[in-house]
């Protein structure tokens, strides 16, 4: 059986999540220590696992077909890999700090500057799109630390909550790329392995547009279904269907998590009774 290789960060803030997405396309893995490689249960994929770093090229030069990397790496790297999915989680961005006394007069405060960063070709394109000249000064860890040391007099670095730049008195002044995990692709794969892409990618999709979706069953007076099906705002008009007890009907929709109190509100007092919230596992359409 032709297989698929998957490359995944062996260790880091990808890794569970990563897994955990696999998992939830219901791809089985027994992984019982550091294996560097593992095949898959009951789906033709084998998991290749990488420092980050190393995945675009393992991916481009077709060491592992496919791989799920952080975008941030995926710009700096250059490799020939397509973008097969946006996962949506390790979302960060990639950003320009200066030290917090400092004023900042706008991308001109950066000419003649010395800026440590470990992204130093994402970096570059963007000082030559802007045609500021600063001298980059490549270091691997620990960058946010290079002001106050005095190694350089700015940083470019990845940002999430912004706390790591707070306590070492730095301030966010461009953000200069928006990052997510990102599923690449070496783009020469044969048809059975598209195939099995394909699969996988539909899969991960189902898993999540069910997050932060419920399923809702609910009791209404008949002459109230109108008024209550206008309130759930459900993929398709809501299922209706009748009840034993005369005059009352059950339906049910899909209401996304976070107006879940307004609608429960809304339904009560529309007559609702008998409601009931379920978790989505998939959403297949
Ligand atoms: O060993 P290996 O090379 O595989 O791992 P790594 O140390 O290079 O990467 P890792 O595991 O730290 O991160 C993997 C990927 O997670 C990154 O490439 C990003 O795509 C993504 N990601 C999401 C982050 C963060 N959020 C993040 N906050 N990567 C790093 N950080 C660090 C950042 O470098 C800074 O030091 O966290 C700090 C900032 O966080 P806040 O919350 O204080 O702003
Ligand atoms: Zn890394």
């Amino acid at each position: 059986m032709t297989q698929l290789k998957i490359a995944i960060q062996n260790k880091g803030r990808l890794y569970e999540d990563s897994m955990e997405l696999i998992k939830e396309a219901g791809i089985n893995f027994s992984l019982g220590g550091r294996e560097l490689l593992a095949t898959a249960k009951n789906y033709p994929l084998d998991a290749l696992f990488l420092r980050d770093d190393d995945i675009p090229q393992t991916v481009a030069d077709g060491v592992a077909d496919i791989g799920i990397v952080g975008e941030n790496e995926v710009l700096e790297k250059k490799e020939n890999v397509l973008v097969a999915k946006r996962l949506g989680f390790s979302k960060c961005r990639l950003s320009l700090a200066i030290p917090k006394s400092d004023e900042y007069p706008g991308l001109s405060y950066f000419n003649g500057k010395k800026i440590a960063t470990s992204y130093p070709v994402i970096l570059q394109d963007f000082l030559d799109k802007h045609d500021i000249k600063a001298d980059i000064h490549v270091i691997t860890g620990s960058v946010e630390i290079a002001p106050g040391i005095g190694l350089a007099d700015a940083i470019f670095d990845i940002v999430s909550s912004g706390s790591t730049l707070v306590s070492n008195r730095l301030k966010e002044v461009e953000v200069v790329t928006p990052s997510e995990a990102v599923l690449i692709a070496n783009p020469n794969l044969n048809d059975t392995q598209k195939a099995i892409l394909n699969e996988l990618v539909f899969r991960m999709e189902s898993v999540q547009r069910a997050e932060g979706k419920k399923y809702i069953l609910l009791n209404a007076p008949n002459n109230k279904i109108d008024e209550i099906s206008a309130i759930l705002p459900g993929m398709k008009s809501p299922t209706v269907t009748p009840l034993a007890e005369e005059g009352w009907s059950s339906i049910h929709s899909v209401i996304s998590e976070n107006e879940f109190w307004e609608i429960i509100g809304k339904l009560k007092n529309a007559g609702a009774q008998g409601i009931l919230v379920v978790p989505i596992e998939k959403m297949i359409f």
